[in-house]
């Protein structure tokens, strides 16, 4: 596949119906009077200068309003459904700088609102209205300054956070057109990476994991996925066991047995995507990675293959660590009886994640989520994120992983209550692996799922695809 072309399909921002996403949000709503307010981002620059910060809207702005750039707020009648969407004021002198401002007309069509209104005249709106009460989140951007002081005790700030994130874990077929796009694009993104690393042992070369960041950065921007869903994790070598490494600025080593985890997904109208694929540096997998590999691969194959509406993440994050634990235990690298590993976690010396996550305008997207504690030493605690059946047309990820990361095996092997377990000659064979992690970001359907990561993951295809 030619991975370097623009792809000449750009699926439109002008699917995205907003007034559905209040819509749905309202249903969510048990109040059917009452006003809801919010303030979108704002442009920052960096500390104490007037370079401006990369700018990227706050989720819950834009999926009730639709609004990308910064300086807007929103304000919608819960009792006859009126959208007025606040532009900011921009004076003469800063049109020089920042350019004309869209028309009002232009607004009001681009984002099917009723009325423009300024930003200076929001207070005096608000008064206008005489609401009963002010829906609102209280977010990062909220100034309450925008607010008149007589409703200080008649602001709501949970109802509508509620509302927005039970709407936000449903996609609407919009969504889901922007969602795959993402996805399909990331996915080439990912097979050019594993191209470019096979190209560059033939020649001998050395390459840094900076380049690999750059390319994966390049190929999304050239199909129009102008930002990253997250910083991109570049992992080579022992870094793969690093969940959230980020540096990435180290020379990818070439010995038999390294590899590169690379977890990245581009966002395309801040519709993100979540995608890992780990691969062998000398684009041949040693004998060791191979074993962690297919272990892996196992366990996220078992459960792409169950879900369904209906299906519950528990137990699916149950089915990849009782498949962790078995494989590792046949490994002679845990030592005992299944259940009774099982029951004490020590399987979590070697993963320590949730097996995953909703996607969408975040990349651990709002819904169904219940706060994790990512903390190894208390054993066999909920790692889980989402706590419900799935349903049709939620965005979620699959991404089990297996790591040798020191820190995580001193703390488990160097407990006496936990050594036993542990067969440290098999251990130390297979550190040398670093990290696998697998991840794919797949739509749930009536019966089952649509994957929509594209990207080669068994050992032959990705060898061959490296070796082309
Ligand atoms: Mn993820």
């Amino acid at each position: 596949m030619d991975t370097s072309t623009t792809r000449a399909f750009f699926p439109s921002m002008e699917r995205i119906n907003t007034r559905d996403h209040y819509l749905k949000i309202k249903k969510y709503m048990s109040a059917k009077s009452g006003v809801i307010y919010h303030r979108g981002g704002m442009t920052l620059t960096r500390d104490d200068t007037d370079v401006e910060l990369d700018f990227r809207q706050e989720s819950n702005f834009l999926y009730l309003s639709g609004v990308e750039a910064a300086g807007f707020h929103i304000v919608v009648v819960l009792e006859n459904d009126t959208i007025y969407l606040i532009r900011p004021d921009r004076p003469k002198v800063e049109q020089l700088w920042k350019g004309i401002p869209e028309p009002d007309a232009a607004l009001m069509k681009k984002y099917n609102v009723d009325h423009i209104l300024l930003d200076t005249e929001v207070k005096d709106f608000l008064k206008e209205l005489k609401p009963q009460i002010i829906f609102t989140l209280d977010s990062t951007n909220m100034d309450y300054n925008y607010i008149p002081v007589e409703y200080e005790n008649r602001i709501d700030r949970t109802q509508l956070k509620n509302a927005i994130h039970e709407a936000r874990l449903t996609k609407f077929p919009w969504e889901v057109t922007l969602l795959r796009y993402a996805a399909h694009i990331s996915s080439y993104a990912h097979m050019s990476l594993m191209s470019y690393c096979g190209e560059k042992y033939r020649q001998k070369q050395v390459i840094n994991e900076a380049e690999l960041e750059a390319k994966f950065r390049w190929v999304c921007g050239k199909n129009g996925l102008s930002r990253q869903c997250y910083i991109p994790i570049i992992a080579s070598g022992s870094r793969a066991a690093v969940l959230h490494y980020t540096d990435n600025d180290k020379s990818i080593p070439s010995h038999q047995h390294a590899l590169v985890l690379v977890d990245a997904g581009g966002e395309y109208r801040c519709y993100g995507s979540d995608v890992t694929r780990t691969f062998p540096a000398s684009t041949k997998f040693s004998d060791e990675a191979i074993t962690i590999y297919n272990i892996v691969l196992k366990a996220q194959k078992a459960v792409l293959s169950r879900l369904k509406p209906g299906v519950f993440w528990k137990d699916m994050h149950d089915l990849v660590v009782r498949i962790l634990c078995h494989e590792l235990v046949e490994l002679g690298l845990l030592i005992g009886n299944e259940t009774e590993l099982l029951q004490l976690g020590v399987y979590r010396a070697f993963y320590f994640h949730g097996t995953g996550h909703s996607v969408g305008l975040d990349c651990h997207d709002v819904g169904g989520k219940e706060i994790s504690i990512l903390d190894s030493t208390r054993k066999g605690s909920s790692l889980l994120l989402l706590q419900r059946p799935l349903d049709e047309n939620m965005v979620i990820t699959v991404e089990p992983g297996l790591y040798f990361n020191d820190v995580s095996i001193d703390l488990w092997t160097k407990d006496p209550a936990y050594k036993p377990y542990f067969n440290m000659d098999k251990v130390n064979q297979y550190r040398v692996v670093g990290g696998v992690r697998i991840e794919d970001t797949v739509l749930v359907t009536r019966d089952g799922i649509e994957n929509f990561t594209v990207v080669p993951k068994e050992v032959h295809d990705i060898e061959a695809l490296m070796q082309q």
